[in-house]
């Protein structure tokens, strides 16, 4: 087991979140950056990986990665096994399985969430973990994550009909920020309120997030992709402009467009 000690269990428990600073050596972290360029390359293929793409100051960019673990055979050994697992594992007081992954790049200009919770796009299962592997930088300026510290424990907080945490009792929460460094990991609770801004830097902020939930509540990866192209596929049809959003739930701010033509 990762045996984590009381004072991170109590971290835990207080605030929702866990960071663990330098989780990756520094030349994991460096083959993980390779696999995250690996991905980011791929050609767009719409029934495997699922690339979605941002306008960006520097014209389109890519902003999310999802569903690559089944086309990355290291990546899949490093998420379905060994390390992260166990810690993910240890938290959850049982066997976990992953529900789902994506990487977040927000280029230089890349846009920023909205005070949100997870649980109301992850659906399918009460509670999940996410584990967030810091492959850049992730800085106040750079667009790193503000958590509300210890509000995990409220269920849904003012869930407005975007699926976020309403705008007027996000602004009554106090945020605080948490960056990280390439190789840090960052564990959070699918009810902790959560936000981000933009990046104002020059520099990329590519981030990983695993989504994992209690193996003893069944594997529901395949049914999440399926579920979800489904629905993004009838908002496509619908006047309802959903499906410039990039989850289920309406909190990224940044602007979602087709799949670009890249320089
Ligand atoms: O990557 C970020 O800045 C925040 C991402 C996030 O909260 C999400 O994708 O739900």
């Amino acid at each position: 087991m990762a045996n984590l000690n009381s004072s991170q269990l109590q971290n835990w428990n207080n605030n929702g979140f866990l960071k663990i600073p330098r989780y990756f050596t520094t030349n994991e972290i460096e083959e993980i950056q390779q696999w995250v360029l690996e991905i980011s390359s791929w050609e767009p293929i719409n029934d495997k990986w699922m690339h979605h793409y941002e306008s960006t100051p520097d014209g389109p960019r890519l902003s999310r990665t999802e569903n690559f673990v089944p086309f990355h055979d290291n990546m899949r050994m490093t998420v379905t096994s060994g390390k992260v697992i166990k810690i993910v594992s240890e938290l959850m007081t049982e066997p976990t399985v992953l529900y789902k992954e994506k990487i977040n790049y927000k280029y230089p200009g890349g846009g920023g969430y909205a005070a949100h919770q997870d649980a109301p796009a992850y659906e399918f299962i009460d509670f999940h973990i996410t584990c967030l592997i810091s492959v850049d930088s992730a800085t106040p300026d750079s667009g790193c994550l503000y958590f509300a510290s210890g509000r995990h424990q409220e269920g849904f907080i003012a869930l407005d009909e975007k699926g976020c945490v309403s705008p007027e009792t996000a602004v009554t929460m106090s945020w605080q920020p948490v960056p990280t460094k390439p190789g840090d990991i960052l564990l959070f609770g699918s009810y902790i309120p959560h936000k981000s801004p933009p990046n104002h830097s020059n520099e990329p902020r590519r981030i990983i997030y695993l989504t994992y939930n209690a193996k003893s509540q069944g594997d529901w990866r395949e049914k999440y992709y399926a579920d979800k192209r489904e629905a993004f596929s009838q908002y496509a049809a619908d006047s309802s402009k959903r499906d410039k959003q990039i989850s289920k739930i309406a909190h990224f701010r940044g602007n979602i467009i087709e799949n670009a033509e890249f320089d």
